[in-house]
Protein backbone atom coordinates (compact mmCIF):
# COMPACT_ATOMS: atom_id res chain seq x y z
CA UNK A 1 0.00 0.00 0.00
CA UNK A 2 2.89 2.31 1.12
CA UNK A 3 4.69 2.02 -2.33
CA UNK A 4 1.37 2.64 -4.45
CA UNK A 5 0.79 5.72 -2.58
CA UNK A 6 4.53 6.44 -3.17
CA UNK A 7 3.98 6.01 -7.17
CA UNK A 8 0.68 7.63 -7.31
CA UNK A 9 2.01 10.48 -5.38
CA UNK A 10 5.00 10.43 -7.67
CA UNK A 11 2.77 10.99 -10.54
CA UNK A 12 0.83 13.70 -9.26
CA UNK A 13 4.25 15.65 -8.61
CA UNK A 14 5.13 16.67 -12.24
CA UNK A 15 5.79 19.71 -13.20
CA UNK A 16 3.59 22.26 -14.86
CA UNK A 17 4.98 22.22 -18.76
CA UNK A 18 2.88 25.06 -20.02
CA UNK A 19 3.08 28.18 -17.12
CA UNK A 20 -0.80 29.49 -18.16
CA UNK A 21 -4.05 28.48 -16.16
CA UNK A 22 -5.68 25.58 -18.10
CA UNK A 23 -9.36 26.99 -18.97
CA UNK A 24 -11.73 25.61 -16.37
CA UNK A 25 -14.22 24.24 -18.99
CA UNK A 26 -11.76 22.03 -20.51
CA UNK A 27 -9.90 20.85 -16.95
CA UNK A 28 -8.57 17.15 -17.46
CA UNK A 29 -5.32 14.66 -16.58
CA UNK A 30 -2.90 13.55 -18.83
CA UNK A 31 -4.88 10.81 -19.53
CA UNK A 32 -8.18 12.79 -20.51
CA UNK A 33 -9.90 12.15 -17.05
CA UNK A 34 -12.16 14.74 -16.01
CA UNK A 35 -11.15 16.54 -13.21
CA UNK A 36 -12.40 18.76 -10.10
CA UNK A 37 -9.28 21.13 -9.69
CA UNK A 38 -5.87 21.55 -10.54
CA UNK A 39 -3.25 23.34 -7.60
CA UNK A 40 -0.23 25.08 -8.38
CA UNK A 41 2.84 25.21 -6.80
CA UNK A 42 4.00 28.68 -7.49
CA UNK A 43 2.30 31.85 -9.26
CA UNK A 44 3.71 35.03 -11.15
CA UNK A 45 3.01 38.56 -11.17
CA UNK A 46 1.99 37.66 -15.17
CA UNK A 47 -1.75 36.19 -15.54
CA UNK A 48 -0.16 33.97 -18.38
CA UNK A 49 2.32 32.83 -15.92
CA UNK A 50 0.56 31.98 -13.27
CA UNK A 51 0.17 28.25 -12.43
CA UNK A 52 4.03 26.90 -12.05
CA UNK A 53 5.55 24.29 -10.31
CA UNK A 54 4.42 21.36 -9.58
CA UNK A 55 1.17 20.38 -10.12
CA UNK A 56 -1.65 18.76 -7.82
CA UNK A 57 -4.58 17.30 -9.56
CA UNK A 58 -7.81 16.89 -7.87
CA UNK A 59 -10.74 14.61 -8.68
CA UNK A 60 -14.28 14.69 -8.15
CA UNK A 61 -14.93 13.83 -4.30
CA UNK A 62 -11.62 14.16 -3.25
CA UNK A 63 -11.59 15.02 0.32
CA UNK A 64 -7.76 15.76 1.85
CA UNK A 65 -7.95 17.05 5.37
CA UNK A 66 -4.46 16.29 5.45
CA UNK A 67 -2.31 17.39 3.16
CA UNK A 68 1.44 16.02 2.67
CA UNK A 69 4.33 17.79 3.72
CA UNK A 70 5.26 18.63 -0.12
CA UNK A 71 1.79 20.29 -0.23
CA UNK A 72 0.74 21.55 3.02
CA UNK A 73 0.70 25.46 2.64
CA UNK A 74 2.22 25.62 -0.67
CA UNK A 75 -0.28 26.37 -3.40
CA UNK A 76 -0.24 29.59 -4.87
CA UNK A 77 -2.90 29.28 -7.57
CA UNK A 78 -5.62 26.54 -8.55
CA UNK A 79 -8.20 26.01 -11.20
CA UNK A 80 -11.46 24.90 -10.05
CA UNK A 81 -13.32 23.02 -13.17
CA UNK A 82 -16.67 23.70 -14.48
CA UNK A 83 -19.96 22.71 -12.48
CA UNK A 84 -17.31 21.91 -9.57
CA UNK A 85 -16.35 23.54 -6.13
CA UNK A 86 -13.41 23.21 -4.16
CA UNK A 87 -13.06 24.17 -0.27
CA UNK A 88 -9.75 24.54 1.53
CA UNK A 89 -9.23 25.17 5.12
CA UNK A 90 -6.33 26.76 6.20
CA UNK A 91 -5.40 24.44 9.08
CA UNK A 92 -5.74 20.36 8.43
CA UNK A 93 -8.50 18.34 9.95
CA UNK A 94 -10.75 20.76 8.22
CA UNK A 95 -10.10 23.68 11.16
CA UNK A 96 -9.03 27.56 10.58
CA UNK A 97 -10.35 29.35 8.46
CA UNK A 98 -12.73 27.86 5.47
CA UNK A 99 -13.34 29.29 1.57
CA UNK A 100 -14.84 27.90 -0.93
CA UNK A 101 -13.70 28.68 -4.94
CA UNK A 102 -16.49 28.32 -7.54
CA UNK A 103 -15.56 27.00 -10.95
CA UNK A 104 -13.20 28.97 -12.21
CA UNK A 105 -9.24 30.98 -11.88
CA UNK A 106 -7.59 31.77 -9.05
CA UNK A 107 -4.38 33.41 -10.73
CA UNK A 108 -3.21 34.58 -7.31
CA UNK A 109 -3.96 33.07 -3.84
CA UNK A 110 -2.23 35.76 -2.55
CA UNK A 111 -4.71 38.30 -3.62
CA UNK A 112 -7.49 36.26 -1.98
CA UNK A 113 -8.10 37.31 1.32
CA UNK A 114 -8.49 35.38 4.53
CA UNK A 115 -9.76 37.66 7.30
CA UNK A 116 -8.78 41.43 7.59
CA UNK A 117 -5.16 40.68 7.10
CA UNK A 118 -4.21 37.14 5.83
CA UNK A 119 -4.32 35.89 2.44
CA UNK A 120 -4.74 32.47 1.45
CA UNK A 121 -1.06 32.07 -0.54
CA UNK A 122 0.94 29.44 0.55
CA UNK A 123 -2.02 28.70 3.18
CA UNK A 124 -4.48 25.90 2.43
CA UNK A 125 -3.44 22.69 4.56
CA UNK A 126 -6.66 20.27 3.76
CA UNK A 127 -9.18 20.57 0.61
CA UNK A 128 -12.51 18.90 -0.72
CA UNK A 129 -13.80 19.14 -4.20
CA UNK A 130 -16.81 17.43 -5.62
CA UNK A 131 -18.85 17.95 -8.90
CA UNK A 132 -22.28 18.20 -10.47
CA UNK A 133 -22.79 15.56 -12.44
CA1 LIG B 1 3.53 28.46 -3.15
Amino acid sequence: MKAFIAVLFAALCFEALNAQCPEPDTLQDAEGNKLCARMFQHSSYYYDQSCQGKVLDVYPGEDYPILTWAWDNRISSLVVAKSCSLTVWSRSKKEGSKKTFSAGIAYHLKDVKDGLFGDWNDSISGYYCTCRM
